[in-house]
Protein backbone atom coordinates (compact mmCIF):
# COMPACT_ATOMS: atom_id res chain seq x y z
CA UNK A 1 0.00 0.00 0.00
CA UNK A 2 1.32 3.29 -0.80
CA UNK A 3 2.03 5.99 1.97
CA UNK A 4 1.52 8.98 -0.50
CA UNK A 5 4.59 10.43 -0.11
CA UNK A 6 4.64 10.49 -3.82
CA UNK A 7 2.59 12.27 -6.31
CA UNK A 8 0.42 10.30 -8.52
CA UNK A 9 -3.28 10.34 -9.83
CA UNK A 10 -5.41 7.92 -7.47
CA UNK A 11 -8.21 5.83 -8.28
CA UNK A 12 -11.00 5.74 -6.12
CA UNK A 13 -9.80 2.81 -4.02
CA UNK A 14 -6.88 4.76 -3.92
CA UNK A 15 -9.16 7.82 -2.41
CA UNK A 16 -10.57 5.59 0.07
CA UNK A 17 -7.01 4.72 1.61
CA UNK A 18 -6.15 8.05 1.27
CA UNK A 19 -8.88 10.01 2.81
CA UNK A 20 -8.32 6.89 5.85
CA UNK A 21 -4.43 7.36 6.39
CA UNK A 22 -5.06 11.51 5.80
CA UNK A 23 -7.93 12.46 7.55
CA UNK A 24 -9.84 10.83 11.19
CA UNK A 25 -13.09 12.43 9.15
CA UNK A 26 -14.40 8.85 8.90
CA UNK A 27 -13.41 7.29 12.90
CA UNK A 28 -11.71 3.86 11.60
CA UNK A 29 -14.91 3.13 9.17
CA UNK A 30 -14.33 -0.21 6.86
CA UNK A 31 -17.66 1.22 4.72
CA UNK A 32 -16.54 3.65 2.87
CA UNK A 33 -17.07 3.93 -0.78
CA UNK A 34 -15.93 6.25 -3.08
CA UNK A 35 -16.77 7.41 -6.91
CA UNK A 36 -15.32 9.62 -9.54
CA UNK A 37 -17.96 12.46 -9.93
CA UNK A 38 -15.96 15.70 -11.44
CA UNK A 39 -17.12 16.41 -15.00
CA UNK A 40 -15.45 20.01 -14.78
CA UNK A 41 -12.49 21.06 -17.22
CA UNK A 42 -9.59 20.58 -15.32
CA UNK A 43 -9.71 18.06 -12.38
CA UNK A 44 -10.61 14.84 -10.46
CA UNK A 45 -13.33 14.92 -8.08
CA UNK A 46 -14.48 12.10 -5.78
CA UNK A 47 -16.91 11.86 -3.08
CA UNK A 48 -16.32 9.24 -0.44
CA UNK A 49 -19.15 8.36 1.60
CA UNK A 50 -19.54 5.58 4.77
CA UNK A 51 -22.46 4.21 3.80
CA UNK A 52 -23.82 3.88 7.64
CA UNK A 53 -23.14 6.81 9.27
CA UNK A 54 -23.62 9.01 5.84
CA UNK A 55 -21.07 11.51 6.91
CA UNK A 56 -19.24 12.32 3.22
CA UNK A 57 -16.06 14.06 1.90
CA UNK A 58 -14.91 15.43 -1.33
CA UNK A 59 -11.65 14.66 -2.44
CA UNK A 60 -10.63 16.56 -5.24
CA UNK A 61 -7.55 16.07 -6.98
CA UNK A 62 -5.39 17.87 -9.46
CA UNK A 63 -3.69 16.53 -12.56
CA UNK A 64 -1.01 17.75 -14.80
CA UNK A 65 -2.84 18.21 -18.09
CA UNK A 66 -6.31 19.66 -18.29
CA UNK A 67 -9.65 17.23 -18.14
CA UNK A 68 -10.73 18.59 -21.47
CA UNK A 69 -7.69 18.13 -23.78
CA UNK A 70 -3.97 17.39 -23.19
CA UNK A 71 -3.32 20.50 -24.92
CA UNK A 72 -3.42 22.30 -21.46
CA UNK A 73 -0.45 21.48 -19.72
CA UNK A 74 -1.03 22.82 -15.85
CA UNK A 75 1.02 23.32 -12.86
CA UNK A 76 -0.63 21.42 -9.87
CA UNK A 77 0.04 24.37 -7.65
CA UNK A 78 -3.94 25.27 -8.47
CA UNK A 79 -5.20 23.25 -5.92
CA UNK A 80 -2.76 25.31 -3.28
CA UNK A 81 -4.12 28.36 -4.90
CA UNK A 82 -7.82 26.71 -4.92
CA UNK A 83 -7.40 25.56 -0.99
CA UNK A 84 -5.93 28.67 -0.12
CA UNK A 85 -8.08 31.49 -1.59
CA UNK A 86 -11.42 28.58 -0.09
CA UNK A 87 -10.34 29.29 3.15
CA UNK A 88 -9.73 33.47 2.30
CA UNK A 89 -12.69 33.04 1.02
CA UNK A 90 -14.74 31.51 4.05
CA UNK A 91 -13.33 34.40 6.14
CA UNK A 92 -14.81 37.00 4.02
CA UNK A 93 -17.85 35.84 3.05
CA UNK A 94 -18.87 33.25 5.70
CA UNK A 95 -21.29 30.52 4.84
CA UNK A 96 -20.68 30.63 1.31
CA UNK A 97 -18.03 28.35 0.26
CA UNK A 98 -17.24 24.76 0.98
CA UNK A 99 -15.04 24.13 4.60
CA UNK A 100 -11.64 23.06 3.52
CA UNK A 101 -10.68 20.20 6.05
CA UNK A 102 -7.44 19.23 4.51
CA UNK A 103 -4.66 20.19 1.31
CA UNK A 104 -1.77 18.33 0.51
CA UNK A 105 0.77 19.65 -1.52
CA UNK A 106 2.84 16.22 -2.28
CA UNK A 107 -0.26 14.46 -3.69
CA UNK A 108 -2.08 18.23 -5.36
CA UNK A 109 -5.25 17.88 -3.68
CA UNK A 110 -8.03 18.90 -1.12
CA UNK A 111 -10.33 17.16 1.47
CA UNK A 112 -12.90 19.39 1.55
CA UNK A 113 -17.11 19.57 2.83
CA UNK A 114 -19.49 17.73 0.35
CA UNK A 115 -21.90 19.79 -0.76
CA UNK A 116 -24.12 16.92 -2.29
CA UNK A 117 -27.36 18.21 -1.15
CA UNK A 118 -26.86 21.32 -3.49
CA UNK A 119 -26.84 21.22 -7.27
CA UNK A 120 -24.65 22.79 -9.52
CA UNK A 121 -26.69 26.17 -10.71
CA UNK A 122 -26.09 25.86 -13.92
CA UNK A 123 -28.10 22.20 -13.67
CA UNK A 124 -30.87 24.22 -11.09
CA UNK A 125 -31.16 26.46 -14.15
CA UNK A 126 -32.08 24.68 -16.43
CA UNK A 127 -34.56 22.67 -14.42
CA UNK A 128 -36.11 25.87 -14.32
CA UNK A 129 -35.63 26.20 -10.59
CA UNK A 130 -36.39 29.14 -8.54
CA UNK A 131 -33.43 30.53 -5.94
CA UNK A 132 -34.99 33.56 -4.34
CA UNK A 133 -31.65 34.57 -2.14
CA UNK A 134 -29.22 33.79 -4.87
CA UNK A 135 -29.10 37.75 -5.98
CA UNK A 136 -28.68 38.16 -1.92
CA UNK A 137 -25.62 36.06 -2.09
CA UNK A 138 -23.51 36.26 -4.69
CA UNK A 139 -23.85 40.29 -4.68
CA UNK A 140 -22.70 39.74 -0.72
CA UNK A 141 -19.87 37.12 -1.58
CA UNK A 142 -18.86 39.49 -4.64
CA UNK A 143 -18.56 42.67 -2.61
CA UNK A 144 -17.01 40.78 0.89
CA UNK A 145 -14.35 39.11 -1.49
CA UNK A 146 -13.70 41.69 -3.83
CA UNK A 147 -13.76 45.29 -2.16
CA UNK A 148 -12.30 43.24 0.88
CA UNK A 149 -9.06 42.26 -0.92
CA UNK A 150 -8.36 45.72 -2.68
CA UNK A 151 -6.12 48.68 -2.25
CA UNK A 152 -8.76 51.16 -1.26
CA UNK A 153 -9.38 48.54 2.06
CA UNK A 154 -6.55 46.66 3.16
CA UNK A 155 -3.03 48.31 3.70
CA UNK A 156 -1.12 48.21 0.24
CA UNK A 157 2.29 46.07 1.43
CA UNK A 158 -0.09 43.31 2.75
CA UNK A 159 -1.82 43.15 -0.62
CA UNK A 160 0.69 43.18 -2.63
CA UNK A 161 1.96 40.26 -0.37
CA UNK A 162 -1.20 38.93 -1.56
CA UNK A 163 -0.81 39.40 -5.35
CA UNK A 164 2.27 37.51 -5.41
CA UNK A 165 1.05 34.57 -3.40
CA UNK A 166 -2.00 34.19 -6.22
CA UNK A 167 0.45 34.72 -9.02
CA UNK A 168 -1.57 32.37 -11.24
CA UNK A 169 -0.24 32.37 -14.79
CA UNK A 170 -0.99 28.87 -16.22
CA UNK A 171 -4.42 29.80 -15.15
CA UNK A 172 -4.60 33.13 -16.50
CA UNK A 173 -2.80 32.14 -19.83
CA UNK A 174 -5.79 29.79 -19.91
CA UNK A 175 -7.85 33.07 -20.06
CA UNK A 176 -6.26 35.11 -21.95
CA UNK A 177 -6.48 32.21 -24.88
CA UNK A 178 -10.05 31.14 -24.50
CA UNK A 179 -11.32 34.42 -23.01
CA UNK A 180 -9.74 36.98 -24.99
CA UNK A 181 -8.17 35.73 -28.24
CA UNK A 182 -9.58 33.11 -29.62
CA UNK A 183 -13.21 33.69 -29.79
CA UNK A 184 -12.30 36.48 -32.12
CA UNK A 185 -9.61 34.87 -34.30
CA UNK A 186 -9.68 31.40 -34.24
CA UNK A 187 -5.76 31.26 -34.62
CA UNK A 188 -5.27 27.96 -32.14
CA UNK A 189 -7.91 26.84 -34.79
CA UNK A 190 -9.55 25.02 -32.19
CA UNK A 191 -13.04 26.97 -31.62
CA UNK A 192 -16.14 25.00 -31.96
CA UNK A 193 -18.97 26.61 -33.75
CA UNK A 194 -22.50 25.30 -33.91
CA UNK A 195 -22.28 24.64 -37.79
CA UNK A 196 -25.88 26.23 -38.36
CA UNK A 197 -23.99 29.80 -36.76
CA UNK A 198 -20.71 30.07 -38.40
CA UNK A 199 -21.34 31.66 -41.16
CA UNK A 200 -23.18 34.43 -39.00
CA UNK A 201 -20.31 34.21 -35.97
CA UNK A 202 -17.40 34.31 -38.52
CA UNK A 203 -19.04 37.29 -40.07
CA UNK A 204 -20.19 39.08 -37.26
CA UNK A 205 -17.61 38.36 -34.76
CA UNK A 206 -14.27 37.43 -36.53
CA UNK A 207 -15.51 39.91 -38.74
CA UNK A 208 -16.02 43.06 -36.43
CA UNK A 209 -12.66 45.21 -36.61
CA UNK A 210 -14.44 47.47 -33.78
CA UNK A 211 -15.35 44.69 -32.17
CA UNK A 212 -11.70 43.15 -31.83
CA UNK A 213 -10.11 46.10 -31.40
CA UNK A 214 -11.80 46.99 -27.63
CA UNK A 215 -11.44 42.93 -27.43
CA UNK A 216 -7.18 43.63 -27.34
CA UNK A 217 -7.54 46.81 -25.08
CA UNK A 218 -9.64 44.30 -22.51
CA UNK A 219 -6.92 41.42 -22.78
CA UNK A 220 -4.36 43.82 -21.83
CA UNK A 221 -6.74 45.02 -18.96
CA UNK A 222 -7.18 41.56 -17.69
CA UNK A 223 -3.68 40.96 -17.72
CA UNK A 224 -2.45 44.46 -15.71
CA UNK A 225 -5.56 45.68 -13.39
CA UNK A 226 -4.63 43.70 -10.15
CA UNK A 227 -7.62 45.49 -8.49
CA UNK A 228 -8.91 42.74 -5.97
CA UNK A 229 -8.49 38.78 -5.78
CA UNK A 230 -11.17 37.74 -8.03
CA UNK A 231 -12.47 34.02 -8.35
CA UNK A 232 -11.26 34.41 -11.98
CA UNK A 233 -14.16 31.60 -13.11
CA UNK A 234 -17.62 32.56 -11.65
CA UNK A 235 -19.64 31.09 -14.17
CA UNK A 236 -23.07 28.93 -13.16
CA UNK A 237 -20.86 25.70 -13.04
CA UNK A 238 -18.70 27.10 -10.21
CA UNK A 239 -22.00 27.76 -7.76
CA UNK A 240 -23.90 25.28 -6.03
CA UNK A 241 -27.59 25.71 -4.63
CA UNK A 242 -30.14 24.52 -2.65
CA UNK A 243 -33.84 26.70 -1.79
CA UNK A 244 -31.54 28.36 1.33
CA UNK A 245 -28.14 28.01 0.15
CA UNK A 246 -25.93 29.27 -1.80
CA UNK A 247 -22.17 28.16 -2.02
CA UNK A 248 -19.10 29.37 -4.38
CA UNK A 249 -16.61 26.89 -5.50
CA UNK A 250 -13.65 26.03 -7.39
CA UNK A 251 -11.42 29.67 -7.44
CA UNK A 252 -8.74 27.46 -9.17
CA UNK A 253 -8.49 30.43 -11.49
CA UNK A 254 -8.05 32.90 -8.67
CA UNK A 255 -5.74 35.93 -9.58
CA UNK A 256 -5.46 39.90 -8.58
CA UNK A 257 -7.55 41.25 -11.93
CA UNK A 258 -10.07 43.11 -12.12
CA UNK A 259 -13.67 43.12 -10.60
CA UNK A 260 -16.07 43.13 -13.30
CA UNK A 261 -14.00 39.68 -14.36
CA UNK A 262 -16.57 38.26 -11.46
CA UNK A 263 -19.71 40.35 -11.53
CA UNK A 264 -19.53 40.00 -15.70
CA UNK A 265 -19.11 36.43 -15.50
CA UNK A 266 -22.63 36.18 -13.09
CA UNK A 267 -24.36 38.33 -15.34
CA UNK A 268 -23.02 36.80 -18.39
CA UNK A 269 -24.04 33.29 -17.04
CA UNK A 270 -27.62 34.33 -16.14
CA UNK A 271 -28.02 35.84 -19.08
CA UNK A 272 -27.23 32.27 -20.74
CA UNK A 273 -30.26 30.88 -18.37
CA UNK A 274 -32.48 33.42 -19.47
CA UNK A 275 -31.69 33.20 -23.78
CA UNK A 276 -32.33 29.05 -22.98
CA UNK A 277 -35.72 30.19 -21.10
CA UNK A 278 -36.77 32.30 -23.64
CA UNK A 279 -36.49 30.64 -26.68
CA UNK A 280 -37.81 27.50 -25.28
CA UNK A 281 -40.77 29.40 -24.06
CA UNK A 282 -40.21 28.56 -20.25
CA UNK A 283 -42.69 28.99 -17.41
CA UNK A 284 -43.16 32.78 -17.50
CA UNK A 285 -42.77 32.88 -13.48
CA UNK A 286 -39.20 31.42 -14.04
CA UNK A 287 -38.48 33.72 -16.74
CA UNK A 288 -39.76 36.88 -14.37
CA UNK A 289 -37.28 35.69 -11.98
CA UNK A 290 -34.36 35.39 -13.91
CA UNK A 291 -34.83 38.42 -15.16
CA UNK A 292 -35.24 39.92 -11.43
CA UNK A 293 -31.97 38.36 -10.56
CA UNK A 294 -29.89 39.99 -13.58
CA UNK A 295 -31.10 43.39 -12.35
CA UNK A 296 -30.66 42.50 -8.66
CA UNK A 297 -27.16 41.32 -9.46
CA UNK A 298 -26.30 44.58 -10.68
CA UNK A 299 -28.20 47.14 -8.80
CA UNK A 300 -27.34 44.80 -5.02
CA UNK A 301 -23.64 44.81 -5.72
CA UNK A 302 -23.33 48.46 -6.52
CA UNK A 303 -25.43 49.27 -2.92
CA UNK A 304 -23.51 46.90 -1.24
CA UNK A 305 -20.38 47.44 -2.45
CA UNK A 306 -21.22 51.48 -1.29
CA UNK A 307 -22.19 50.51 2.47
CA UNK A 308 -19.18 48.42 2.52
CA UNK A 309 -16.84 51.20 1.40
CA UNK A 310 -18.60 53.49 3.93
CA UNK A 311 -17.37 50.64 6.63
CA UNK A 312 -14.28 49.37 5.33
CA UNK A 313 -12.22 51.94 3.56
CA UNK A 314 -8.83 53.08 4.63
CA UNK A 315 -7.06 54.66 2.21
CA UNK A 316 -6.96 58.30 2.62
CA UNK A 317 -7.27 59.41 -0.98
CA UNK A 318 -10.16 56.74 -1.79
CA UNK A 319 -12.14 59.02 1.09
CA UNK A 320 -12.45 62.34 -1.52
CA UNK A 321 -15.91 62.78 -2.26
CA UNK A 322 -17.05 61.00 -5.67
CA UNK A 323 -14.33 58.62 -5.34
CA UNK A 324 -16.49 55.97 -4.39
CA UNK A 325 -18.77 56.75 -7.22
CA UNK A 326 -16.14 57.16 -9.88
CA UNK A 327 -14.82 53.45 -8.51
CA UNK A 328 -17.55 51.85 -8.87
CA UNK A 329 -18.44 53.21 -12.66
CA UNK A 330 -15.34 51.53 -13.55
CA UNK A 331 -15.88 48.34 -11.75
CA UNK A 332 -19.60 48.32 -13.47
CA UNK A 333 -18.03 49.53 -17.09
CA UNK A 334 -15.50 46.86 -16.40
CA UNK A 335 -19.10 44.08 -15.64
CA UNK A 336 -20.34 45.21 -18.80
CA UNK A 337 -17.22 44.31 -20.87
CA UNK A 338 -16.69 40.58 -19.23
CA UNK A 339 -20.42 39.78 -19.79
CA UNK A 340 -20.13 40.89 -23.50
CA UNK A 341 -16.89 39.25 -23.50
CA UNK A 342 -17.82 35.58 -21.40
CA UNK A 343 -21.08 35.24 -23.65
CA UNK A 344 -18.70 35.48 -26.97
CA UNK A 345 -16.51 32.98 -25.64
CA UNK A 346 -18.72 30.49 -24.86
CA UNK A 347 -20.09 30.77 -27.97
CA UNK A 348 -17.35 31.10 -30.17
CA UNK A 349 -14.69 29.57 -28.46
CA UNK A 350 -13.73 25.96 -27.05
CA UNK A 351 -15.71 25.80 -24.01
CA UNK A 352 -18.95 26.03 -24.11
CA UNK A 353 -22.59 25.96 -21.98
CA UNK A 354 -24.62 23.23 -21.42
CA UNK A 355 -27.65 25.76 -21.20
CA UNK A 356 -26.70 26.57 -25.21
CA UNK A 357 -25.50 23.56 -26.77
CA UNK A 358 -28.69 21.43 -24.90
CA UNK A 359 -31.17 23.00 -26.56
CA UNK A 360 -32.34 20.14 -29.08
CA UNK A 361 -34.01 22.48 -31.64
CA UNK A 362 -31.53 24.09 -34.29
CA UNK A 363 -33.46 27.15 -34.88
CA UNK A 364 -33.99 27.72 -31.24
CA UNK A 365 -30.13 27.43 -30.56
CA UNK A 366 -29.50 29.45 -33.24
CA UNK A 367 -31.55 32.48 -31.97
CA UNK A 368 -30.29 32.02 -28.55
CA UNK A 369 -26.72 32.44 -29.68
CA UNK A 370 -27.76 35.16 -32.15
CA UNK A 371 -29.12 37.61 -29.25
CA UNK A 372 -26.51 36.61 -26.81
CA UNK A 373 -23.90 37.46 -29.66
CA UNK A 374 -25.57 41.06 -30.29
CA UNK A 375 -26.39 41.87 -26.87
CA UNK A 376 -22.51 40.74 -26.00
CA UNK A 377 -21.39 43.27 -29.23
CA UNK A 378 -23.55 46.25 -27.22
CA UNK A 379 -22.14 45.16 -23.58
CA UNK A 380 -18.09 45.50 -25.20
CA UNK A 381 -18.57 48.65 -27.18
CA UNK A 382 -20.71 50.73 -24.96
CA UNK A 383 -19.14 49.12 -21.93
CA UNK A 384 -19.50 52.76 -20.24
CA UNK A 385 -23.24 53.37 -20.70
CA UNK A 386 -23.92 50.49 -18.40
CA UNK A 387 -24.76 51.43 -14.91
CA UNK A 388 -27.94 49.69 -13.52
CA UNK A 389 -29.33 46.45 -13.34
CA UNK A 390 -32.21 47.51 -15.74
CA UNK A 391 -30.02 48.90 -18.36
CA UNK A 392 -27.57 45.51 -18.55
CA UNK A 393 -31.70 43.62 -19.10
CA UNK A 394 -32.92 45.99 -21.53
CA UNK A 395 -30.14 45.54 -24.10
CA UNK A 396 -30.33 41.56 -23.47
CA UNK A 397 -34.70 41.94 -23.97
CA UNK A 398 -34.29 44.17 -27.39
CA UNK A 399 -31.39 41.87 -29.01
CA UNK A 400 -33.53 39.33 -28.21
CA UNK A 401 -36.57 41.28 -30.08
CA UNK A 402 -34.48 42.26 -33.29
CA UNK A 403 -34.07 38.29 -33.70
CA UNK A 404 -37.84 38.32 -33.34
CA UNK A 405 -37.49 35.38 -30.91
CA UNK A 406 -41.64 35.48 -29.22
C1 LIG B 1 -9.25 24.41 -20.42
S1 LIG B 1 -10.38 24.94 -19.25
C2 LIG B 1 -11.77 25.58 -20.08
C3 LIG B 1 -12.63 26.44 -19.23
O1 LIG B 1 -13.09 25.71 -18.10
C4 LIG B 1 -12.92 26.46 -16.91
O2 LIG B 1 -14.00 26.34 -16.06
C5 LIG B 1 -12.69 27.88 -17.38
O3 LIG B 1 -13.91 28.56 -17.60
C6 LIG B 1 -11.95 27.65 -18.64
O4 LIG B 1 -11.95 28.76 -19.50
MG1 LIG C 1 -14.05 25.08 -12.52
Amino acid sequence: MTDFNSYFLMNADEVIQYVKSKTGFFDGSNNLKCAEIGDGNLNYVFRVIDEESGKSVIVKQAGDTARISDEFKLSTNRIRIESNVLKLEGELAPGLVPEVYLFDNVMNCCVMEDLSDHTILRTALMEERIFPKLADDLTTFMVNTLLLTSDVVMEHKEKKALVQDYINPELCEISEDLVYSEPFTDHNNRNDLFPANKEWIEQNIYGDDALRFEAAKLKFAFMTNAQALVHGDLHSGSVFVKEDSTKVIDPEFAFYGPMGYDVGNVVANLMFAWSRAYVTKADEKYLSWLEETIRDTVDLFAEKFFASWKRNVTEIMAKEPGFDRWYLDTVLKDTASVTGMEMVRRIAGLAKVKDLTTISDEQQRVKAERLCLTAAKQFILNAANFKTGDEFLRVLKDSALSHNVQ
